[in-house]
């Protein structure tokens, strides 16, 4: 059976899960935890040289880059088609799922946001202006060639699925996490509502996934369970390695904080306000009797 690396959040897993269902092929999930950067150890480069989640195994073969392996399944997998007959329409469909491949998703990926936070110094606030900016930008674009094409529904391109249903609906899933307006466009709307009836959009859509077995939505800390950190004093806030308050530098975790404020306020750190917090998504931590301490924690922020 075929073998999907990936992850129940990733935009571009939820893409390649569609697309198979769409296919009717039979696929079993390997958990690649992005949240504890599963995908940059050497057991998962040996399956992805570039470590990006997803990789398709099929054939005795590994498949990477979705674009790639979503025309291999395509070609391999001829019905039912995610491609028009219509030479015309084809590149219209080709075009829409561009929009979102090329020009939204890679500018939002985790990576890219990551280095935005640790090497440019943007804030959460920043983060999020970012990508509001690309995601509205791409969807303003998609939804301007409907227009043009004459869109008349249900789908992307018609009254069947195809590509750009199955890159559109997980860039909007990608939005909602980004608090993106989505009122700003109905027709986008309505496509991802017509495909939400049917079982392969369904079957794929993260919140439905299992992770270790278990459903992944409503999960303890999914959103964001972590403290803001606060340094408890200016001098605690020098850049010193217990204390910098920094993304994925050392600190204490929020459970430690909760747990053991004693031990915690010694390193310097106090409990802040809980919230949205993208620039904490990997620490590890420095209080003493910490019992997470040999492992990564911190589950904040969108990924992917
Ligand atoms: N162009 C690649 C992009 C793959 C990709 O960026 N995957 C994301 C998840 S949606 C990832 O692995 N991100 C990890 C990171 O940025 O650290 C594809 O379409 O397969």
């Amino acid at each position: 059976m075929m073998k999907l690396h990936g992850f129940f959040r990733s935009g571009t897993s939820h893409r390649l899960r569609i697309a198979l269902n769409l296919k009717g092929l039979a696929y079993e999930q390997v958990a690649v935890d992005l949240r504890k950067e599963a995908h940059l150890t050497d057991a998962y480069a040996a399956i992805n040289p570039q470590r990006l989640v997803p990789a398709l195994e099929v054939e005795g073969e590994v498949l990477v880059q979705t674009p790639a392996i979503i025309e291999w399944l395509e070609e391999r997998y001829p019905n039912p088609p995610l491609l028009p007959a219509d030479l015309g329409a084809r590149q219209r469909v080709r075009a829409l799922a561009a929009i979102v491949g090329c020009d939204i998703h890679p500018v939002n990926n985790r990576r890219i946001l990551q280095a935005l936070q640790n090497r440019f110094g943007a804030d959460e606030a920043a983060v999020n202006a970012w990508c509001n900016t690309w995601i509205m930008d791409g969807f303003d674009a998609f939804d301007e060639l409907l227009r043009l094409h004459g869109a008349t529904g249900p789908f992307a391109c018609g009254s069947e699925p195809t590509l750009a249903d199955v890159y559109l609906v997980p860039q909007i899933e990608g939005a909602r996490r980004f608090k993106v307006d989505l009122a700003r466009w109905p027709r986008l709307m309505a496509i991802d509502q017509a495909c939400s009836r049917l079982d392969a959009f369904r079957k794929a859509a993260p919140a439905v996934q299992l992770l270790r077995g278990r459903p992944v939505s409503g999960r303890r800390g999914e959103r964001c369970g972590h403290a803001v950190l606060e340094p408890l004093s200016p001098r605690a806030a020098r850049p010193t390695r217990a204390h910098r308050i920094r993304p994925g530098h050392e600190q204490p975790c929020s459970a430690c904080i909760a747990a053991q404020p004693a031990a915690t306020s010694r390193l310097g750190w106090r409990a802040g306000s809980t919230g949205g917090c993208v620039g904490w998504n990997v620490v590890r931590c420095h209080a003493d009797r910490c019992t997470r301490r040999a492992g990564r924690i911190g589950l904040c922020g969108p990924l992917a």
